[in-house]
């Protein structure tokens, strides 16, 4: 590879951030069970703890997104505690996560709750979340909603999409400057007839409603098998409305399987489009990476760094792309050429290049082969087999 090439991954890496999610951490499962898994966080502090080692063996991962139900179900309560376990894991708080779909008054709906009383509790656990932001110093509020219907008839859905722009606009009132609502969106599940905020569309017309500080969050499992996220990427950049990603890969659904395990080129052609905003405009994209996954099977930790590096791998292929060229192949509608730039940095190995950014940092060249010698798995299936066995999970 060439110095030139080496030079755009170095680039690339220095500025690629990934946010971690502290669910990813615990045991999660399907509508069909858990499986209980040795290792997995009990506590909030375990979640960090976690959450630590994975920065610390990637050195890309400082924040740590939190739901505020699981980790912190005492609201600002909790900061003083949350604040210590981040000097105590060096992983700071990222952004934070309202539960809106719990709760046993949320099965009507929370924001599109024809209960009156409802939207309101719902719309009070909202601005206590942007309020425990504010006191984290974390910038995002990312807010997704399971409202919708089952059965068609049931929900009036123009009048569903006026109460979720009065609630938005309300918990954008309540931000401080600086901070973010990111507006999520997902076509199905676990409402089936309609959701509320089902597409990219529906998220830009509310976030655009809500003020100046509300952006979209595309979660890449949110889509239908045959949609062109990148499109839709490229259009929210065009916008300026992106405000971050859920990443997670899909075979059918909202799978939540680590990114690139099934379409890696999809998620290249994500950055790619992201890249090229960002050399057309020679400014960085203001994007909030974040992980969305489940990891029912696999080993929590392993997952995770899994996901982290071949975050990086896809990422950096992206930036191989050289701009300048596919402009000139596009306006020359040079076809072959145009695709085969992308093609070529896509079948490029930067696996090396990355391990020598890495050793350039003091970083282990190889993340997942250091946590596998490091011990710290056996440490942790010790110290929490037990609770875990009991299926035991609380706050700290
Ligand atoms: C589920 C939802 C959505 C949300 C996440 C965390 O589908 O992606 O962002 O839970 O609350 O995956
Ligand atoms: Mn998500
Ligand atoms: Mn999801």
């Amino acid at each position: 590879m060439g110095v030139r090439q080496s030079e755009k991954i170095f680039d690339a890496l220095e500025s690629f951030r990934i946010e971690l999610p502290s669910w990813g951490f615990a045991n999660t499962g399907t509508r069909f069970g858990k499986f209980i898994q040795p290792a997995a966080a009990t506590t909030t502090e375990e979640k960090f703890s976690d959450a630590g080692q994975v920065h610390l063996l990637t050195g890309v991962c400082p924040t740590v997104a939190l739901h505020v139900l699981w980790d912190c179900p005492d609201g600002v309560r909790n900061t003083a505690d949350i604040k210590k376990f981040a000097d105590r894991y060096g992983v700071l708080p990222g952004s934070i996560n309202p539960n809106l779909f719990q709760d046993q008054e949320y099965k009507f709906g929370s924001f599109g709750n024809p209960d009156l009383a409802i939207r309101q509790r719902a719309l009070q656990h909202t601005k206590d979340s942007i309020e425990l932001a504010r006191r984290l110093h974390s910038r995002d509020v990312s807010m997704w909603f399971a409202d919708g219907s089952n059965y068609p008839g049931t929900a009036n859905i123009r009048q569903r999409k006026q109460w979720f722009t009065e609630a938005l606009k309300e918990s954008h009132q309540a931000l401080s400057p600086g901070q973010r609502l990111l507006v999520e969106y997902k076509p199905f599940e676990p409402a089936f007839y309609h959701t509320d905020i089902a597409d990219w569309g529906m998220s830009l017309l509310l976030s655009r409603a809500a003020g100046p500080q509300a952006r979209v969050l595309v979660d890449t499992g949110h889509h239908y098998a045959a949609q062109n996220i990148e499109q839709i990427v490229a259009w929210l950049l065009s916008e300026d409305m992106l405000g971050g990603f859920h990443f997670n890969d899909r075979r059918y659904a909202d799978d939540d399987l680590t990114i690139g395990s099934i379409d890696p080129y999809q998620v290249f052609r994500i950055f790619h489009e992201i890249r090229h905003f960002e050399w057309e405009t020679g400014k960085q994209a203001d994007i909030a990476y974040m992980v969305d996954q489940s990891h029912n099977l696999k080993g929590k930790i392993e997952a995770m760094i899994q996901t982290v590096t071949v975050a990086q791998e896809l990422f950096s292929k992206a930036a191989l792309v050289d701009g300048r060229e596919l402009a000139t192949a596009q306006k020359d509608c040079d076809l072959v050429r145009a695709e085969s730039l992308l093609q070529d940095a896509f079948a490029t190995d930067v696996r090396p290049v990355i391990q020598e950014w890495r050793g350039s940092k003091g970083l282990p060249k190889n993340p997942m082969e250091a946590f596998r010698q490091s011990g710290y798995l056996e440490r942790i299936t010790k110290d929490r087999a037990a609770r875990n066995s009991r299926n035991i999970s609380s706050y700290a």
